[in-house]
């Protein structure tokens, strides 16, 4: 596999030099600054691909921008509102001006309104460390509380009503605003407008959308998009729902296998692929992590791996984001998997014989806590699950374990 590290630009606290020191072979990284929609010009990256590729002061890093994550579909593209035709063309043209670019895979989701939701960013861990998590009675406290969603309380269970309306008593303004801004975070420029009337105003605009509806959307921007991309060789892949069930009656349409499979089918070209999340699959009980993979496999184009620990098996739970080895995932035999296919594919002599992955997320440790980097994306958690999952894979192919 090859070793990639997410850079979210300049501003990121985590350097390049960080990330060679950590094992990275290759970047992952987006034009954060664009607004949704908007197309991505060849001089806008040119330009990140010179800050990959040197520092401030000339010297070379020996990095390049390989991966994007992600060149995002617009809300409009999403609900075929408003200009949603244009924001297509405008992602044909983005596509072309990467392609350009010598920028081959390109990841993206189709989940509605919010990226990955999320109700602590710091929850402490034994290790006296912390990490990302999601409990479903916040969660609840949020949605039927704070943000005051109308028939809410249908959508968990009666225990989990009832406990969330004792937690929304217990918090003071300021927690109650806390755990709103929390889970409305989402990640640099997914958002313009973060306040809860912002909120309402963008779940309103899916009051007719259903899972049906929002799949046909999806179908109808691959159909679009998918034909430029096999002809540019670049390779399209779709990042699962975080987590894996819906929130907040938005229809989620890629949380399962079988969303996967309808998808790959309905526009069945080897360039319309798969983001392999493990942490954000792995939050339901019933994604089998190692199996999806091996039959996910041949139209794997990009892997996010870490692992979520769930606390019952309901869908929807409770979880926090694991180290890389722990948590519910057998790592071990995802990674074999991924490697049984990279052989099938050096076989077949295929061009993507090299699957890039990266560290997704990893727990704040050491001094990772004073430096303040963006929320899952600190310096020493990722190199920690980087540096395991390296050995994983080293094992498994020294040894020809993973066959
Ligand atoms: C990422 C996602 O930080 C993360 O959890 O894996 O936010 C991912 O970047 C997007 O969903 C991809 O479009
Ligand atoms: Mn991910």
């Amino acid at each position: 596999m090859r070793h990639t590290w997410r850079w979210f630009g300049p501003v990121d606290k985590v350097t390049l030099l960080d990330a060679k020191q950590a094992g990275a072979q290759g970047i992952v990284s987006a034009l954060h600054h664009v607004p949704y929609g908007v197309v991505w010009s060849p001089h806008e990256i040119t330009k990140r691909q010179d800050e990959v590729r040197r520092l401030p002061d000339g010297a070379a890093t020996g990095l390049e921008w390989e991966v994007v994550e992600s060149l995002p579909v617009s809300e409009a593209i999403k609900t075929q509102t408003g200009d949603w035709r244009t924001h297509i063309d405008n992602y044909k043209i983005s596509m072309e001006n990467l392609a350009s670019a010598g920028i081959a895979v390109i990841c993206y989701n189709f989940m509605p309104v919010l990226d990955w939701t999320r109700t602590a960013l710091a929850w402490r861990v034994a290790h006296g460390g912390t990490t990302m998590r999601f409990d479903l009675h916040d969660f609840a406290a949020f949605d039927i509380h704070i943000l005051e969603r109308r028939d809410a309380a249908q959508d968990y269970a009666p225990e989990v009503v009832e406990d969330a309306a004792r937690r929304f008593a217990g918090m003071d303004d300021d927690a109650a605003r806390l755990l709103a801004r929390t889970v409305n975070a989402g990640l640099p420029g997914s958002k313009e407008d973060h306040s809860l009337e912002g909120l309402r105003r963008q779940l309103a605009n899916y009051a007719e959308i259903g899972p049906d509806r929002l799949r046909a959307n999806l179908i109808d921007f691959l159909s679009e998009v998918t034909p430029l991309a096999e002809r540019l060789e670049l390779r399209l892949c779709c990042h699962p729902d975080d987590p894996p069930f819906p929130i907040m009656g938005l229809p989620r349409i890629m949380s399962t296998e079988a969303d996967y499979r309808a998808a790959l089918d309905a526009v069945d070209s080897p360039a319309n692929g798969v983001t392999l999340c493990t942490g954000s699959l792995g939050a339901r009980h019933d994604n089998d992590l190692p199996a999806m993979a091996e039959r996910l496999a041949p139209r794997i184009h990009f892997v996010h791996l870490r692992n979520v620990r769930k606390e019952g098996d309901s869908i929807p739970c409770s979880f926090h984001e694991d180290e890389h080895l722990g948590g519910d995932t057998d790592m071990v035999a995802v990674v074999a998997a991924l490697l049984r296919e990279e052989a099938r594919r050096r076989a077949e002599g295929r061009a993507d014989a090299i699957i890039p992955m990266r560290p997704d997320h990893g727990q704040d440790i050491l001094d990772d806590m004073k430096r303040g980097a963006q929320p899952g994306y600190p310096a020493i958690g990722r190199l920690k699950g980087l540096a395991e999952l390296r050995g994983v894979e080293r094992a498994l192919t020294a040894t020809g374990a993973f066959r």
